[in-house]
């Protein structure tokens, strides 16, 4: 078996000067925000795969229900050699998508893209070594700066999967589809998976689960922040709180001061008073309809071709061409 090659754009040094940035911009600023991509260290990243095993988090098992019924047309509509997966990770996903290409006797070659370089890297490996023949390149990069690094050639197909797109504010998805319509061209494809608009309900109760599971993945960030820049934050001081914003068609996830408190960043020189019940905004999570994401896509130059939803109607797969 050959040795997988990953190719870094991104250091751990550039990680974290990026955290600092994000950390101040976001907590020196009012309303105090931080971005959700801080969440995923190697807790972060336990916790998000308890989440998505909750009776609550319907999203991953609908976008797997959809692949399993749709990842041979997939292969067969896009007729890809090469498997582009942004913010690679979700094990079974991946194989449902490579099994489908392998079947339909296209596959040549895989590209995981991460901005976790050791994550990456003995994943690369385990598939590497489930599919002899197959060429893999890890990329370590973050596909919201890094697109123009993507390898060319053959036919591509491109998946962001997950409903990870949710995670971007409407500025942030038209540069993001802008910049990946300009990475592609004739014959390669973008494989989109979006969480829909549905009953607030049901959209609370997967964001603010009964055993508590979010609500740690959600302090879990205040931990990144207090290990990385020696901060003091007491994450058990701080509330998960879930909110729905039916106008913007977005899940927020805050943390709410408990009481009134100072907390130090001595890395970043900050020193920050919470008033009692004042909320860090760390995640947007945005609910889509088809309409919308069509009008999004078709607007950065992309076709959507086809598109599928789970029974139920929770979540949806499409296919775009360029
Ligand atoms: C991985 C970004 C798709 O927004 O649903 C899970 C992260 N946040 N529970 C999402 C998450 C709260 C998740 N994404």
């Amino acid at each position: 078996m050959s040795e997988p090659v990953v190719e870094r754009h991104l250091t751990p040094d550039d990680l974290a000067k990026s955290l600092r940035r994000d950390v101040y911009d976001g907590l020196a600023a009012a309303p105090r925000t931080l971005p959700p991509k801080w969440f995923y260290d190697e807790r972060g990243s336990g916790l998000f795969e308890e989440i998505t095993r909750l009776e609550e988090y319907y999203l991953t098992r609908a976008e797997k229900a959809i692949l399993r019924g749709r990842a041979a047309e997939v292969a067969a509509e896009t007729g890809a050699d090469t498997l582009i997966e942004l913010g690679a990770g979700s094990g079974e996903k991946t194989r449902l998508l490579l099994g489908a290409l392998r079947s339909a006797g296209t596959l040549r070659r895989y590209v995981p893209v991460d901005v976790s370089g050791d994550f990456l890297a003995a994943s690369a490996r385990r598939i590497g070594a489930e599919y002899p023949g197959l060429s893999v390149r890890a990329i370590v990069a973050d596909f919201e700066r890094h697109l123009d690094v993507l390898p060319d050639g053959g036919r591509r197909l491109v998946a962001f999967l997950g409903s990870t797109v949710g995670n971007l504010s409407p500025a942030e998805r038209r540069s993001f589809y802008g910049g990946l319509r300009a990475a592609l061209g004739p014959g390669d494809s973008l494989l989109l998976g979006f969480d829909l608009v549905k009953d607030p309900v049901r959209l609370l109760a997967a964001y603010d689960d009964a055993q508590g599971v979010t609500a740690e993945f959600n302090r879990n960030v205040l931990r990144v922040v207090n290990r990385e820049l020696g901060a003091d934050f007491v994450p058990e001081a701080f509330e998960h709180v879930a909110v729905w914003d039916a106008e913007a068609e977005w899940m927020e996830m805050r943390l709410r001061s408990a009481t009134g408190q100072r907390v130090r960043i001595p890395d970043l020189d900050l020193e920050l008073d919470f008033a009692a019940g004042e909320e860090i905004r760390t995640e947007i999570s945005a609910k889509f309809r088809l309409a919308g994401v069509r009008a999004e896509l078709e607007g950065a130059g992309f076709a959507v071709e086809h598109w599928w939803t789970d029974p139920p109607g929770d979540f949806a797969l499409c296919v775009a061409g360029v």
